[in-house]
């Protein structure tokens, strides 16, 4: 028997494979001059992510209308972004990670000057896919275009994913408020996959009321999302994880399992899935695929 789920379990797993087929179609070729960063590049690419942040650029541009061809570029573009993101993060200088995505890291295959290399590569090929419009495109799918550029561009800047990372950088070893604690996941992890959904709504041509219960579930997920990474860390081994866990304790880094105690983290997860479903609510249908990746993300393993 076909259950509503079963249909979204196939259509995710469709949109799975096509993602990644758009993401070998807008990169260089593997062997392509110079060979030696494509090749770092493609490794870190396709070691295995779960594709989280595209699949919420597709489900978005579906909850709200728009064509599957709208949104591509840019659920190609936030998983550049985020494996770049992933790329620096591991590097000695950073997290000094050795395994990520099951798989060493970029640095360890590569040396780390091709590594950080590699994550500008990525983060630079981000924008360039964002902004190759056809000729043929109309105005206003240009100028939407250029709207979640410039949305994007915050996402990644001072105030998202770096300004994130900065504090992330200083919170270790020292007492972090609640509030503190918040802002930080919020820029860190929040900005990107909340410039996912919103970009993915703009995109596929959403008006306001959508676009603010859009925003409302983001920024719920976005949470939800850091959270139970948090949770996962502290809970989980790195053959389940792909990466090392328990590195959060050993850096003596702020989480929500270090500020709020696991039993109250596993609550607030709960609490925000609620309100990201609540808030897809006015979306009826056409927001089935959402509602499904927010209970993904609450229940993921790794
Ligand atoms: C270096 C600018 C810069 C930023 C780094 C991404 C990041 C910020 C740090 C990595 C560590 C971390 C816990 C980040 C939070 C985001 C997160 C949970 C990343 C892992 O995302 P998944 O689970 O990974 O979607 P896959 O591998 O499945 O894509």
């Amino acid at each position: 028997m076909t259950t509503p789920s079963n249909h979204l379990e196939a259509a995710f797993e469709e949109r799975r494979r096509q993602i990644e087929t758009a993401l070998d179609g807008a990169l260089p070729a593997e062997g392509a001059w110079p060979a030696t960063i494509h090749h770092a590049v493609r490794y870190s690419l396709f070691a295995g992510g779960k594709r989280v942040r595209p699949q919420l650029v597709l489900a978005a541009g579906e909850a709200v209308g728009g064509k599957s061809s709208d949104v591509v570029p840019l659920a190609c573009a936030v998983e550049m972004i985020h494996t770049y993101s992933l790329i620096h993060d591991d590097l000695p200088a950073m997290d000094d990670d050795d395994l990520r995505r099951g798989k060493p890291t970029c640095h360890k295959v590569f040396g780390e000057a091709i590594a950080i290399l590699a994550g500008d590569a990525l983060l630079t090929r981000a924008f360039q896919v964002m902004a190759q419009t056809p000729p043929s495109l109309e105005a206003e799918r240009v100028a939407r275009r250029l709207r979640v550029v410039a949305l994007l561009g915050e996402a990644c800047g001072t105030t998202g994913l770096i300004g994130g990372q900065v504090t992330d950088l200083e919170s270790e070893g020292r007492l972090v408020s609640a509030e503190e604690l918040e802002r930080l996941h919020r820029a860190k992890t929040g900005a990107l996959l909340g410039a996912c959904v919103n970009g993915g709504a703009l995109l596929g041509g959403a008006t306001g009321a959508d676009l603010q219960c859009l925003d409302r579930y983001a920024r719920a997920v976005g949470l939800a999302f850091q959270v139970v990474d948090d949770l996962l860390d502290a809970t989980e081994v790195a053959e389940q994880l792909g990466k090392t866990a328990g590195k959060d304790a050993a850096a003596r880094k702020a989480t929500y399992v270090s500020v709020h105690g696991l039993e109250r983290a596993r609550a607030m997860c709960g609490g925000l899935l609620e309100e990201a479903l609540l808030a897809l609510q006015p979306l009826g249908e056409r927001a089935g695929m959402l509602a499904f990746l927010a209970r993904l993300i609450v229940a993921r393993r790794a």
